[in-house]
């Protein structure tokens, strides 16, 4: 058994995965969703959610393709220009970039809000900590004073002057019905998704086909480099990301297998 056969079974904390293993980033992640799934902090299911997403990523060659960076530079000229932009949080979100989310808030102005399709008051207030221990501010998503309409799921419950009044809401890691009742309020949707055949980049206006750890930091990077932008700057931007070419460009990397 080489060193690397070994790593999964006996990783306690995730400074102890060589960074020059192969699977790195894979080994990384299940390692955040074990924590968190231990932590009450996400959804057993989110461990199904995390292998559909590995098996996408690594036909993707665990890599930000050059799409998915075009459609992260169009994220982050949304959120900047946005009035009332929303970072939307479930549990896998949670587990895997607590502190990078933080960031992005930070450097767009973002509110944070948790939203749990398998929502426990429990859960809500775990995750909630969770993202103040890690540099969040304010963390909405516990009134829930709000509904999404047609929607009948508790993933409908929002924030009044959260995802309910928001002008762009950044939607990672789900299934699709919230993303299309999101759309038929007319909010502008920016969806994280390794799946570009799921529901929720089809229905997104700008869909990054990417994984979420190397996504956000990598908007965030490009919010804060577009910080002096002006508003033509930025709207160049988003007029120029083309939504369908985006998801053709992965589609293809992944079925290609070109590695
Ligand atoms: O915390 P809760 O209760 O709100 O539940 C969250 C989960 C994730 C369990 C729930 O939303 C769910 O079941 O989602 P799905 O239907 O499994 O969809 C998750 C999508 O995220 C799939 O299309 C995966 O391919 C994708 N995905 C998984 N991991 C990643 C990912 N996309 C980007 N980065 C990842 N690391």
């Amino acid at each position: 058994m080489s060193d690397y056969d070994s790593v999964s079974a006996d990783v306690e904390h995730e400074e102890e995965i060589p960074e020059d293993h192969p699977r790195y980033q894979d080994l990384l992640t299940r390692h955040r969703i074990e924590n968190g799934i231990e932590a009450g902090i996400t959804h057993l299911q989110g461990m199904h959610a995390e292998g559909r997403g590995s098996a996408f990523d690594y036909l993707l060659g665990e890599e930000t393709i050059p799409s998915a960076d075009d459609a992260e530079r169009a994220a982050a000229a949304h959120l900047l220009l946005a009035e009332r932009p929303v970072l939307s949080i479930n549990g896998n979100v949670a587990a895997l970039v607590p502190g990078e989310m933080a960031a992005l808030a930070d450097a767009t102005g973002a509110a944070l809000e948790v939203n749990l399709f398998n929502r426990t008051p429990e859960r809500i207030e775990a995750i909630a900590e969770h993202l103040q221990d890690h540099g969040a501010d304010d963390v909405k998503g516990l009134e829930a004073d709000a509904r999404i309409p047609n929607l009948d799921h508790k993933r409908a419950k929002v924030d009044a002057d959260g995802i309910y009044a928001a002008d762009v809401v950044l939607v990672p890691l789900e299934d699709g019905d919230r993303a299309e009742a999101l759309d038929e309020m007319g909010k502008t949707e920016i969806v994280i998704d390794l799946n570009p055949l799921s529901r929720s980049p089809q229905v997104a206006d700008v869909p990054i086909v990417d994984n979420i750890i190397r996504a956000v930091p990598n908007i965030t990077d490009h919010a804060r480099e577009l910080a002096d932008a002006d508003e033509a700057g930025l709207r160049e931007i988003i007029e120029a990301f083309d939504r369908d070419r985006a998801l053709e460009a992965a589609e293809k990397r992944i079925r290609s297998g070109d590695l």
